[in-house]
């Protein structure tokens, strides 16, 4: 956990403005004591992402590639007893992937490296569960090297998936033997490969009450990212990226990137959140109420990761079960248009590749939503003032086409901050409100029938301190 405190200084000359001299608290603040609870909103207002949560906000869209042992014994939990010459894929082209990733508009792909069943894509020396004992390139195959190098052709960002959960490790649930084989398989994958910009530690586990019990060192995990990635965003069971609480494709309606949610790598977590009564499933993550009772919180924005089919990993039988475009589209809106990250999911088929039913899927969102944004009917809205405050109306003229989508962003560098706001538009001759919403954060989109409107007004009704708009947009989705 990064805790760095910075004072933003403009320059007078560069933006003709008074200096910005707010002090701002880079990924987490702790309250200090006896601090009222407007104090407490006001520092909550200023904790800010870290530039790699920053960047990693930016991509909007990123892929999940889940592959491995499951892929060809047709589970999606594999026991971690599967033969190592069951991993055997026909004709593996990672090269495929990326291409159909970057062409739907993916800008990250995040690889199942090791999954709950303990196989490792890569030739580890940390066990005998892995490519090198497949028949598989004579046990000479590397799919975490083969993704690494087409990510960096294609200019894609590469993240992965280490399962903390290990169903083959014998020393799973010796604590101290496992969590050092542990380290030595993330060090492995954090030297060997270039730059990892996401690590993903899953949070899942059905050992059930007489199973094993591995407490985990996270102390150990994450200063081994520290050490050899610092650059790299840790998600889910890490402290910079949360998991949204859902496996179904949506962000909350009410989605705050600051929270008091302590994440789960973080000492007495558990015992933390429990006393605030929270968790990451909670509705609540952000709320006056919630910070009253907070004593630190975290700048721990939300991913929502979702398939694209029913299971995780590829099954022939789902190959009629893609989702439509319609529901991606959907939940496009419901995750990067409520302030989160999308992170699809594609599973590779037996083959070693994408199956084209999904390739054709992701490529028609991908020209969807770029049809959708290309062109902005409002026309005044590279005008934003600096600042804008709780009560403010901003009005906006409308080059009168038919629309139907409102965009708005915060500039979370300053902060995440709006807590209400509706949108007006103006047709003939009346205003009519057409959408409202609660926090905006990185993104928000507003959908809304289609119409078309002199201008649109916007009101921020409630906010904590002053807003800075990133952007603003109104846009015409058209049918799918
Ligand atoms: C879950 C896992 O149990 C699933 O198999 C999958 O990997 C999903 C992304 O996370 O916790």
């Amino acid at each position: 956990m990064r805790s760095l405190i910075f004072t933003l200084l403009f320059s007078l000359a560069v933006c003709g403005c008074q200096a910005d001299r707010t002090t701002y608290y880079v990924q987490s603040v702790t309250f200090p004591e006896g601090v009222t609870l407007e104090e407490k909103i006001d520092l909550a207002a200023r904790v800010v992402p870290t530039p790699e949560q920053l960047s990693w906000q930016q991509m909007e869209l990123t892929a999940f590639l889940h592959f491995g042992m499951n892929t060809f014994t047709g589970n999606e939990w594999g026991n971690g007893k599967d033969a190592p010459e069951c991993f055997a894929p026909t004709d593996l082209d990672c090269e495929q992937w990326v291409r159909a990733l970057r062409d739907g508009g993916f800008k990250m792909a995040i690889l199942t490296a090791k999954h709950h069943d303990g196989f490792c894509l890569w030739p580890t020396a940390t066990t005998d569960y892995s490519v090198k004992q497949s028949p598989w390139k004579n046990g000479q195959g590397d799919v975490v090297r083969e993704l690494r190098d087409a990510c960096e052709k294609y200019g894609l960002k590469f993240g992965v998936y280490l399962s903390p959960w290990d169903r083959n490790a014998p020393c799973y649930g010796d604590s101290p033997a496992y969590n050092q084989l542990f380290a030595a398989q993330l060090t492995e994958l954090l030297t060997q490969y270039g730059e990892i910009h996401e690590v993903w530690f899953d949070g899942a586990n059905g050992e059930g009450p007489n199973g094993r019990k591995q407490v985990y060192d996270w102390d150990l995990f994450l200063s081994t990212i520290q050490k050899f990635q610092p650059k790299a965003v840790t998600a889910i069971m890490g402290d910079d990226v949360r998991w949204v609480g859902n496996e179904s494709g949506w962000g909350r309606k009410t989605e705050w990137s600051v929270t008091p949610l302590v994440p789960g790598s973080l000492p007495e977590s558990d015992a933390k959140n429990a006393a605030l009564g929270i968790c990451q499933t909670s509705q609540d993550l952000g709320s006056r109420a919630l910070l009253e009772k907070a004593q630190t919180v975290y700048w721990y924005p939300s991913e929502v990761d979702v398939s694209i089919r029913p299971g995780w990993f590829y099954h022939p039988e789902e190959d009629a079960k893609v989702r439509s475009l319609e529901n991606l589209v959907d939940i496009y809106y419901q995750s990067v248009g409520r302030n989160s990250v999308l992170l699809l999911n594609i599973p590779p088929d037996r083959r070693g590749q994408i199956a084209e039913v999904d390739v054709q899927r992701i490529r028609e969102f991908n020209d969807y939503l770029t049809r959708t944004f290309a062109e902005n009917h409002l026309l005044n809205s590279s005008k934003l003032p600096k600042t804008v405050q709780a009560g403010s109306e901003l009005v906006f003229d409308t080059d009168q086409k038919l629309v139907n989508t409102f965009l708005i962003q915060e500039d979370i560098i300053r902060g995440q901050r709006i807590e209400e706001f509706y949108i007006e538009a103006l047709v003939d001759g009346a205003w009519t409100r057409i959408g409202e919403g609660s926090t905006v954060g990185y993104k928000r989109l507003i959908r809304f029938p289609s119409l078309t409107a002199d201008q649109v007004r916007l009101t921020i009704v409630a906010s904590r301190g002053p807003v800075t708009l990133a952007s603003v947009g109104l846009y015409f989705a058209p049918e799918k």
